[in-house]
């Protein structure tokens, strides 16, 4: 659809920004916090870039004001951040430590008093290394009491000055990572074991919402999902059901639940007849019926493109965490789809699909099946960045992927699509998970790589400054001027 002009973004649009406690905090024992999985995982050598870890990070813990103070500067409508678990419940669930609480606490205060709206993800991977010891985390329906009794607690706490909460961040990627290509914790490869402890998520996303609405009565909740939409490579039929298979397994599976409290009917087929299927309890589907969200959460960095993949097709392979363009390797769902290179779209330096125009696709996409307005709570691009003499770091290239995405965005808007705010990420740049501290994407330069945390200076790059002036002007803008 091509229209004679855009509409502009709402007046009240969240043009912001967005974090992860592990990728930022360091302080990872700290005032009493206890350690989380990735604390524990990151030691095991071999599982991530470089053997890099969160200890330090960026020490955002320890920072967070002068951190706040950029966001000021940079007139950020909002910030998303996630809260470390283990820093409020060392062990979990029992005993809470104050000293924790209270840094949301400071945390939230500082950006009130700047004027950014918080937006705090309730999980974003770091559940307590204690619950993963006593009973597995995620596979155990114990968790499910655990993390309401730590969502009850943080929406008592905060409820009073944080009106947008998302619960938990990329479900999808959690747990197929952490359990279908086992390169995330806890490190399993086992569909039996992974559609179970999905399921459980499920619940427990549910559960969580439900007690909300008890609490937090003029706030808003809603999970963020890391949508990938998939198109067919071609027209031909074969390559049509490949992305179908894809889109239902890789997405609906999720989407749907979230929305209306139940699985997509092909792919629950699929599954049952795999014997992979999760088992259900009673109480359960009406339990995701009633806990619908208010917005559905958007991570959006890529499209992916399929084609057909015959039962002896190609499987799960590596992926690229060193930065080295064409390093990864074709993989697949055999007997469903697998993953190809678009003939259309350039590649990042670690070989993800820049499509603007695709975030668009997602947007209407969401919107047209679950009728349900759209907070993006993460958009950006991971590269390598050059801190030239003076600090200046010129990422135009940076510049270019959030620019084209924020048209894309205002596309979106003007073909009807409800999106309440953009969440770049990230703020500053941090601990990108298993690529170290290279791959960055941040509007702030941090003086730091996998050698040490060196000063950890903070440096505003070029791209602040183009964000600030789009904010100002609540539009895109001219760059010619920065
Ligand atoms: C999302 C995560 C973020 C962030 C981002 C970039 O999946 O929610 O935490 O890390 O992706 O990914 P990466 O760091 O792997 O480049």
């Amino acid at each position: 659809m091509e229209h004679k002009q855009l509409k502009s973004f709402p007046n009240n649009f969240l043009w912001g920004s967005a974090s992860a406690a592990y990728q930022i905090e360091g302080a990872h024992d700290q005032d009493g916090k206890g350690p989380s999985v990735w604390d524990v995982y990151t030691k095991i050598p071999g599982t991530t870039f470089k053997e890099t870890n969160g200890d330090v990070a960026v020490d955002h813990y320890n920072r967070y004001k002068e951190d706040v103070a950029l966001m000021a500067e940079q007139g950020l409508k909002a910030y998303r951040f996630s809260i470390a678990w283990s820093r409020l419940f060392p062990d979990g669930r029992g005993e809470a430590n104050e000293a924790g609480f209270q840094f949301y606490d400071d945390l939230i205060d500082e950006l009130i008093k700047h004027n950014i709206e918080p937006v705090v993800t309730v999980y974003h991977w770091d559940v307590p290394q204690a619950l993963m010891d006593a009973y597995g985390a995620w596979e155990s329906r114990e968790i499910i009491e655990d993390f309401n009794n730590y969502c009850t607690a943080i929406f008592k706490r905060y409820g009073d000055r944080v009106k947008y909460w998302v619960t938990l961040n990329e479900q999808n990627i959690f747990i197929g990572l952490g359990y279908r290509s086992g390169i995330h914790p806890p490190g399993v490869k086992d569909l039996k074991r992974m559609y179970q402890a999905n399921h459980i998520a499920n619940v427990a996303n549910a559960k969580a919402i439900e007690t909300f609405r008890g609490i937090v009565k003029d706030g808003k909740i809603g999970p963020s999902f890391a949508y990938s939409p998939v198109y067919p490579f071609d027209s031909k039929a074969e390559n049509v059901i490949a992305a179908e298979n894809a889109e239902e397994m890789n997405s609906h599976w999720w989407m749907d639940i979230y929305a209306w409290g139940h699985y997509p009917q092909v792919i629950w087929n699929y599954l049952e007849d795999e014997g992979l299927a999760p088992k259900v309890e009673a109480g359960d589907f009406e339990l995701m019926q009633r806990a619908k969200p208010d917005f559905m959460g958007l991570n959006y960095y890529q499209t992916t493109t399929v084609k057909a993949n015959p039962l002896d097709g190609v499987g799960e392979t590596t992926m690229n965490t060193t930065g080295k363009k064409g390093s990864s390797k074709e993989s697949g769902n055999p007997g469903l789809f697998k993953n190809v290179q678009n003939p259309y779209s350039e590649t990042t330096d670690w070989d993800w699909t820049i499509d603007p125009e695709g975030l668009r696709i997602a947007l209407r996409r969401i919107a047209n099946r679950y009728q349900l307005p759209i907070l993006i709570t993460e958009n950006g691009l991971g590269a390598f960045d050059t801190l030239e003499e003076g600090d200046i770091v010129n990422d135009d290239y940076r510049i270019d992927f959030l620019e084209t995405h924020a048209t894309a965005i205002q596309r979106a808007i003007s073909d009807g699509v409800d999106v309440l705010g953009y969440c770049t990420w990230s703020f500053t740049d941090l601990l990108s998970w298993l690529n170290g501290y290279q791959k960055r994407y941040g509007f702030v330069y941090v003086n730091r790589d996998e050698d040490g945390p060196k000063d950890l200076r903070r440096i505003k790059k070029k791209s602040f400054y183009w964000y600030k002036e789009v904010i100002k002007a609540n539009a895109l803008i001219d760059r010619s001027s920065l």
